[in-house]
């Protein structure tokens, strides 16, 4: 059973630091990583550094020592945060939610897992079936979306290449009843993306021999075996038919990462037929609209006319390349759309069940910052400025309002405020985006530098935004092409190049059609848009930043409202090893997270807080005017004797029905009190029963 931790292994939570520094903060991370305490508070949060060996802290004894009891009772752990998160949905019926974040290979998706185990282990103590069959396909569901959406990178053996959000909904019983799962921004780039999960479902017996699937695939231990896969699908509900049009896509997709176009006077042709065959025969259509999608895009010209145009090879090649990403993303977020169809919630009706409320699991990148940064760390650093917003907000607010409820004097500390970058970035007309849509949309040919040109005119007065060309003598940006962006988190310097062609829709209409006239229903299903016609196409697509921040908006509308925790997973070392701390690369992914910054909006208020009846009851043992029945006149009253009496009275305010305390320190000093007294108590009980007194 989980026991309190003694002072050697350093501070249970960064709330308790006697200093808010780096310095005395990374001191502690690595004190309590060395002794195999990977996790720590900060206040109802949890930092988390991956210890990349199996710890033996997940086992049913440690799910019950968490069960239901106080943060503080218990050293850190996940599950504390989980039952915080769980006990909060259940005793006031709040929709709560739980941010999982960190750079690859901190260990976000282990933790979402862990937090899903627990929450399936401590409901539905009845075991009733229908809610077990909803438990056993929301964690199913986890190695379907694995076995599609990760794959071996040289960061991480098994590496999310989406962000999830999911939600857990719950009867009032707290029982699961269903979900929904949200994903996020899947990597387009296939190559060396999706390459282990063909070969987990061995779709052929040499990945070497095809192009998509050549690099990286040998040394990765399948995870998902197979079977394991083929089974989850089945256990999720998916027909023998959307089994075998999966198959059939990837093998398409296979198949087009071979293809090769020549040039034979003037006209461009595909090398090798029978491959087109082939995939004419997996998408259900004949050999002819394969090729002609291959080699023509249709076009209207500005008189209204609808023509057909050859590709160059170049273009052909272009399209190829976007078909099958394309192909593979939307075949994903098919799957999850099935998914979400299996594990929606049925004939809820909240007059007979009650209110109906939800845990959300969000697990995505964190703040990214490699040598090189892109448009796709542009997005997610972005997507980490609204979270940090959010979740300033939302803890501001929240506290803000149960201080005003509880009649608490409210005393604001500074912290900053990032809402300044999130308008430098998604402001309309003026914000980043803007200018990069702009560009993208308009008829003359735009280039990156262009972009660039008109993001210094916008932005060059921003405090947040600078470029080599409005600070000519810092030598870390290239002229002409970097920008760089002073995030809440730290200062990263984006290269513009390739930004306008990854914010394109680069997929030509034919290929949507193409897939939309195929005579595979399930296939049909998942290219809807293919039925528009070359004149209907809007003129004006949405781009990729603009579907990214559109979706990022959403899902912070779906956060805003619910109570949030976080867990910050910090990967202690770039060669998976259980014992190094690369003091370093820790320091900087505790800058990125904002760690500081989140103890300090944490130390700005109080960080607990107790109805006076459950701190009566469990500390009035402590206190010799409390124990065992105060002869006060109320319960606050009582507290307040158990307060003085111990020497905390300056780190505590008093509401009307709860106590507000500032720092943890002067809980676990009486937590550490009861746990000592409890062994004596228990003797003399014994004794008492004994009748030895
Ligand atoms: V990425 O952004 O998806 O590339 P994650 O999700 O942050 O990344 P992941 O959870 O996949 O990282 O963890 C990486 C590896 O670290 C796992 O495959 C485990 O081998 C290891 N790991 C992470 N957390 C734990 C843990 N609590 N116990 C043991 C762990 N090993
Ligand atoms: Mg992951």
């Amino acid at each position: 059973m989980a026991v309190l931790e003694g002072l050697e292994f350093g501070k249970s939570d960064f709330v308790l630091l006697d200093e808010v520094n780096i310095e005395q903060f990374m001191e502690n991370l690595k004190l309590r990583f060395e002794k195999a305490r990977i996790y720590t508070f900060i206040g109802e949060g949890v930092v988390s550094v991956n210890p990349y060996k199996q710890m033996d802290i997940y086992g049913k004894e440690d799910i019950n020592a968490y069960r239901g009891r106080e943060l503080y009772e218990n050293p850190p752990h996940l599950y504390a945060v989980a039952d915080a998160a769980y006990k909060a949905m259940k005793r006031r019926a709040k929709d709560t939610c739980i941010v999982v974040s960190g750079e690859s290979g901190a260990g976000k998706t282990e933790a979402s897992k862990y937090i899903m185990q627990y929450i399936a282990a401590i409901t539905n103590p009845s075991q009733r079936a229908e809610v077990e069959s909803v438990k056993n396909v929301l964690l199913k569901s986890n190695c379907v979306l694995e076995a599609f959406g990760n794959a071996k990178t040289n960061r991480n053996d098994n590496s999310s290449r989406f962000g999830k959000y999911m939600d857990i909904n719950f009867n009032f019983n707290g029982d699961p009843t269903g979900g929904h799962i949200n994903n996020y921004l899947l990597e387009k780039l296939l190559r060396g993306g999706s390459d282990d999960m063909l070969k987990s479902l061995h779709l052929h017996n040499d990945p070497a021999n095809y192009v998509y699937t050549r690099d990286g695939a040998t040394s990765y231990n399948d995870r998902y075996s197979h079977n394991a896969v083929l089974s989850a699908l089945n256990v999720i509900g998916f027909s023998e038919e959307e089994i075998h049009s999966i198959y059939r896509i990837l093998g398409t997709i296979l198949i087009l990462g071979n293809l090769q176009f020549e040039t034979d006077r003037e006209s461009v042709l595909v090398v090798g037929m029978e491959d087109v065959s082939h995939i004419a025969e997996l998408i259900s259509t004949e050999p002819n609209n394969v090729t002609k999608s291959l080699l023509y895009r249709t076009v209207a010209t500005g008189a209204g006319e609808v023509i057909e145009k050859g590709h160059s090879e170049k273009e052909a090649c272009f399209g190829r390349d976007a078909f099958t990403k394309a192909l593979y993303e939307r075949l994903f977020g098919w799957i999850v759309s099935r998914i979400n169809a299996v594990i929606e919630v049925k004939d809820y009706n909240p007059v007979l069940h009650g209110k109906n409320t939800v845990i959300g699991v969000l697990d995505i990148y964190g703040f990214e910052i490699f040598d090189n940064n892109s448009f796709e760390q542009f997005c997610i650093n972005y997507c980490n400025e609204k979270l940090q917003q959010l979740f300033i907000q939302l803890i501001l607010c929240q506290e803000q309002d149960e201080y005003k409820r509880e009649g608490i004097t409210w005393q604001h500390i500074d912290y900053f405020n990032n809402q300044i970058i999130v308008d430098l970035v998604e402001q309309p007309h003026k914000g980043i985006i803007s200018v990069l849509d702009e560009a993208c949309l308009s008829v003359g040919k735009v280039t990156d530098t262009v972009c660039l040109e008109s993001m210094d005119a916008k932005l060059g007065q921003h405090p947040h935004y600078t470029s080599r060309k409005l600070a000519p003598s810092d030598k870390t940006m290239e002229f002409h092409r970097d920008f760089r962006i002073r995030h809440y988190a730290g200062d990263v310097t984006y290269s513009v190049e390739g930004f306008l062609d990854k914010n394109k829709d680069p997929l030509f209409q034919d290929f949507k059609r193409l897939m939309f006239n195929s005579s595979n229903p399930v296939m049909k299903e998942m290219w809807p848009d293919g039925q528009l016609s070359i004149t209907e196409v809007t003129k004006r697509p949405l781009t990729a930043a603009t579907l990214f921040k559109n979706s990022i908006v959403a899902l912070v509308e779906k956060l805003s409202c619910k109570e949030p925790y976080y867990v910050r997973c910090i990967k202690p070392n770039d060669m998976k090893s259980p014992a190094l701390f690369d003091d370093a690369r820790c320091q900087h992914q505790v800058a990125y997270l904002g760690l500081l910054e989140n103890v300090r909006v944490r130390r700005a208020g109080f960080a607990y807080r107790q109805a006076y009846t459950r701190f009566l009851q469990r500390y009035k043992m402590t206190c010799e005017y409390t124990w065992p029945n105060h002869l006060m006149g109320t319960d606050r009253e009582a507290v307040e004797a158990i307060v003085t009496q111990h020497g905390f009275q300056d780190d505590v305010a008093y509401g009307h029905t709860k106590l507000f305390v500032r720092t943890p320190k002067s809980l676990f000093t009486l937590e550490q009190e009861r746990a000592a007294l409890i062994p004596v108590l228990v003797l003399f009980l014994q004794k008492v029963w004994r009748g030895a007194l």
